[in-house]
């Protein structure tokens, strides 16, 4: 085999934002810059010569063309076995299903999440370790140093693998396996969750419509909701992975799924309702003309995963990302497990999930997972939920009243303001750090600040620190405002102000929240002088 070093020269921009290196596709595009990034991954590994790279993707444009280079590039550097996906598609918790079943070194996933795709859309990759998590910030650090020093990269010369058809091939040492990329993941699917209980649901006439966004989710959604759940033929919804997604914006959220809350809000409304993202790994839920917030859902995941066989003897404690609403501590409290706050970010719960910490984690971000993978499952999330509407036949608004009830309702909303430029976001972002350590005592829209700081992170496991990851200020325990930056654009910024409040008064658990907010949504402009820096005073969208 011809294995070739070709020269080239380091871009300066190939940063690791949350969750991988995202950008557009004509910045993918320029010369070199994917192989570039992806030798540089290889380059700050160690010993994987001969060992497996599993190569996920979620089908977005790009993908197909990224998946070849990739191969060549890992054939060159030696890898003794690539699994990809037929067709290149193999979602994000599948890959890191793969990853572990088949003891893998390592995977690569062609991915920007829920991010836009098509040809004016974003492209990224990611990289999870041999247990199936995303690549800890000491790691993706050495890939960003590295990428700016890079001068070669290796690439083997031989053709195009075919990923159409599933088969098994031997490239100058390599073997390739093209595999179905649903079967493994189903089947452990099956392991975790009452399959039986979940198909009598579905055979007593319940509803659902899950939405795969024309995503990676439509194959797997497929297979396991209509063909072994039983669930009636059109139950899953834009189906079929598509490069652009058939234009729509794969996040699964009040504003970008709104067919889907039109749809639960309408009439002649299926009983349950979900979506998943771009890759798979985000989940939404809704009732009959209900939806439920992110936060609650983990509190109520919380609730009941005891209840799951699969977790018996497995059950350490949860955590959940700083900015998510603190309604799943009440449940941890209650239920005796210890409760973690990381920064925001996949990677800052691997450690604790490596470590056995933790059992359950989730964000305010449509994202939530367990010990079962190292990544967060839409689907997971999503037959999670079914099995607790099997096991206590309860409809999701009647799941999230009996929380509420219990430990009262911690109303939770995040204001997104799209579009700023980068340099005036970090601006405002370091005026307000400025301001913090003045603002205790204070008095915002009417309310004295209890504290007020700065969320810096130790990993409780490894040490490591993060710092700066989000404005915190606390009204009382359970009002606070935070507000950070997004590390997920492939552009300018995205400035995200979350906000909380805790109602014990189940006589105000109907007003919306943007009448409870309405105090803390006047401070958190106050205090980021929003008008300063967008273009409009509201929110390009809320969650
Ligand atoms: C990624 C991360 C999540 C994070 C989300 C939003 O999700 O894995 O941990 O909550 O981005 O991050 P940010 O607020 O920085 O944009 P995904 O689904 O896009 O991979």
């Amino acid at each position: 085999m011809d294995i070739k070093a070709i020269q080239t020269k380091p871009y300066l921009d190939q940063n690791m934002g949350t969750s991988g290196l995202r950008r557009k596709v004509s910045v993918f595009r320029q010369p070199n810059y994917l192989e570039n990034f992806i030798q540089a991954i290889f380059d700050s590994l160690e010993g994987f010569e001969g060992k497996t790279l599993v190569i996920g993707g979620d089908g977005r444009f790009f993908g197909a063309e990224a998946a070849q280079t990739i191969i060549k590039i890992a054939v060159a550097n030696r890898f003794g076995r690539i699994i990809i996906g037929q067709n290149g598609l193999l979602s994000t918790p599948a890959t890191s299903y793969v990853i572990r079943k088949y003891h893998a070194f390592g995977g690569l996933i062609l991915s920007a999440s829920h991010n836009p795709g098509g040809p004016d859309g974003d492209f990224g990759i990611k990289y999870d370790n041999a247990a199936g998590g995303a690549a800890p910030p000491v790691l993706t650090d050495k890939f960003v140093a590295r990428s700016k020093t890079i001068d070669r990269y290796w690439i083997a010369n031989m053709p195009d693998i075919d990923l159409s058809a599933i088969r098994s091939l031997e490239v100058d040492g390599t073997t390739i396996d093209v595999i179905d990329p649903v079967s493994d993941y189903v089947s452990y699917m099956q392991e975790i969750f009452d399959f039986k209980a979940i198909r009598r649901l579905f055979s007593s006439g319940f509803r659902m419509t899950y939405d795969a966004m024309n995503a990676v989710t439509g194959p797997y959604a497929c297979r396991i909701f209509e063909d072994l759940l039983g669930a009636p033929k059109g139950t899953v919804i834009h189906e079929k992975p598509l490069p652009d997604f058939g234009g729509l914006h794969p996040e699964p959220n009040l504003t970008y799924a709104k067919h889907l809350v039109d749809l639960m809000y309408g009439e002649h409304v299926p009983d349950f309702a979900a979506a998943s993202d771009g890759d798979g790994d985000r989940y939404m839920i809704l009732g009959r003309h209900f939806f439920v917030n992110p936060c609650d859902s983990l509190a109520i995941l919380a609730e009941y995963i005891d209840t799951l066989p699969f977790y018996h003897g497995r059950m350490y404690g949860i955590a959940r990302s700083m900015p998510t609403a603190p309604s799943v501590d009440l449940v941890a409290e209650n239920k005796g497990y210890h409760c973690y706050q990381t920064p925001t970010g996949w990677k800052f719960f691997g450690s604790l999930l490596e470590a056995d910490k933790i059992t359950l984690c989730g964000e305010e971000s449509f994202g939530a997972g367990s010990s079962h993978l190292n990544e967060k499952d839409g689907l997971w999330a999503v037959l999670f939920w079914l099995n607790i509407l099997a096991n206590t036949g309860k409809t999701p608004e009647e799941l999230c009243r009996d929380l509420w009830r219990r430990y009262g309702r911690i109303y939770a909303i995040c204001h997104n303001y799209m579009g700023l430029e980068s340099e005036k976001a970090a601006q405002m972002m370091s005026k307000l750090t400025e301001k913090v350590p003045h603002l205790t005592g204070q008095i915002i829209a009417d309310m004295p600040v209890r504290e007020a700081f700065v969320f810096n992170y130790t990993d409780p496991v490894t040490d490591e620190v993060a710092q700066n990851q989000g404005i915190c200020i606390y009204f009382d325990q359970y009002t606070r405002i935070v507000i950070r930056l997004s590390g997920t654009d492939s552009s300018g910024a995205t400035l995200r102000i979350y906000m909380n409040k805790l109602v014990l008064d189940a006589k105000q658990f109907d007003v919306v929240p943007a009448e409870i907010m309405a105090d803390l949504i006047q401070a958190a402009r106050l205090l980021t002088d929003i008008k300063e820096y967008a273009t409009n005073e509201n929110p390009t969208f809320v969650t």
